[in-house]
């Protein structure tokens, strides 16, 4: 498979597709295409907002991507929703799932969804997932929204190729931060109470007081955006525009103060960084050597005639 930086640029929604599928491909000769796709598409890529969205399962993230996306559609924006879910590595049933949540959206022509990549590892899924950025960014969409289910270290995953983080939260004290890993908090830079309707109205002031509270007793973070917290629907679509507002002005804030391209340059940095790792452990693992010394040092070490840092250094002794 093979597809020109041209066709993607054209931004039609199958071909991005297709593309997405080309990098998500492990087989060499795609990887290769896919390589050169990413080489070709880099000086069309940086162009559109990044924003991480993550909340416990069912707090609404899917419907509040429909409320929110169809905003910025109505607003003349293209966005492109992608999702990190290691989780789940056969995903077909989480897709349809949100599918049905994100109907308008799906159906939209200046929306594209992907769910998120099958790669497995959430390393791999990762990787995957800022690839599939920056062909959306070539394709000409002008906001990238990135759902993550937060499983495991999910978030600051997501966080690390996000311009903007929004956390979604659950009217009522007590149920606000429910579920909200620590650290997570630090993660957000807009604070989103969703499902204040109905009879939620009354808890919605309380939920707004606990995550205030829990904000304040966080230090104060080096280069953060001021954190404020929303309440909204997105069954209603109340509230949906003033948290959009202030999610818009906080990335212009950014980019003005250049923060926006310092930031990606460290989030840059800390991918190459981190795909150097993978490479190294995945050399290392694969080495026949490493192996041999492996296997010997295990079988010694559960006869017992060997201790675990014995082990160690037995394992390691050919390794550079
Ligand atoms: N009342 C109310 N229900 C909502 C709201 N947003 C989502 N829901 C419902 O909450 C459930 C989970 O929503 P979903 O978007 O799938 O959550 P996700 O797991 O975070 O993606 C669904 O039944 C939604 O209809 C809201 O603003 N108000
Ligand atoms: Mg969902």
């Amino acid at each position: 498979m093979s597809i020109s930086i041209d066709d993607l640029k054209s931004g039609n929604r199958r071909t991005l597709s297709k593309a997405i599928t080309l990098i998500e491909s492990t087989r060499a000769e795609d990887r290769e295409s896919a390589q050169k796709l990413l080489q070709d598409a880099m000086p069309f890529t940086g162009g559109a907002w990044r924003i991480g969205v993550s909340g416990v399962p069912g707090v609404g993230k899917s419907t509040f991507i429909e409320s929110l996306g169809m905003l910025l559609i109505a607003r003349g924006l293209k966005v492109a929703v992608l999702a990190v879910d290691p989780s789940s590595p056969f995903s077909g049933g989480s897709i349809l799932g949100d599918k049905t949540r994100m109907e308008k959206l799906v159906a939209h022509e200046d929306a594209f969804i992907r769910p998120s990549p099958t790669a497995g590892s959430l390393g791999g899924v990762t990787q995957r997932t800022r690839e599939s950025i920056l062909l959306c960014e070539a394709a000409g969409y002008d906001v990238i929204l990135i759902e993550t289910v937060g499983v495991g270290q999910s978030e600051y995953e997501v966080a690390s190729m996000s311009d903007l983080f929004l956390l979604l939260m659950l009217p009522g004290a007590g149920d606000a931060l429910q579920g909200i890993k620590r650290g997570i908090l630090e993660l957000a830079n807009v604070m989103v109470v969703n499902k204040c309707d109905g009879d939620n109205r009354d808890r919605a002031e309380a939920a707004r007081r606990e995550i205030e509270q829990g904000l304040h007793y966080l230090q104060s973070r080096e280069e953060t955006v001021e954190t404020r917290v929303f309440l909204c629907s997105a069954l209603t679509n109340e509230g949906i525009e003033a948290v959009w507002d202030h999610t818009l002005k906080q990335l212009e804030e950014l980019k003005s103060s250049k923060r926006l391209d310092s930031n990606r340059r460290k989030q840059n940095l800390n991918w190459v960084k981190s795909l150097v790792e993978q490479q190294v452990l995945h050399r290392f693992w694969n080495d026949g050597n490493v192996q041999a010394d492996y296997m010997k040092a295990i079988t010694e070490l559960r006869s017992g005639s060997i201790t675990p840092m014995q082990a160690v250094d037995d394992i390691l002794k050919n390794s550079p």
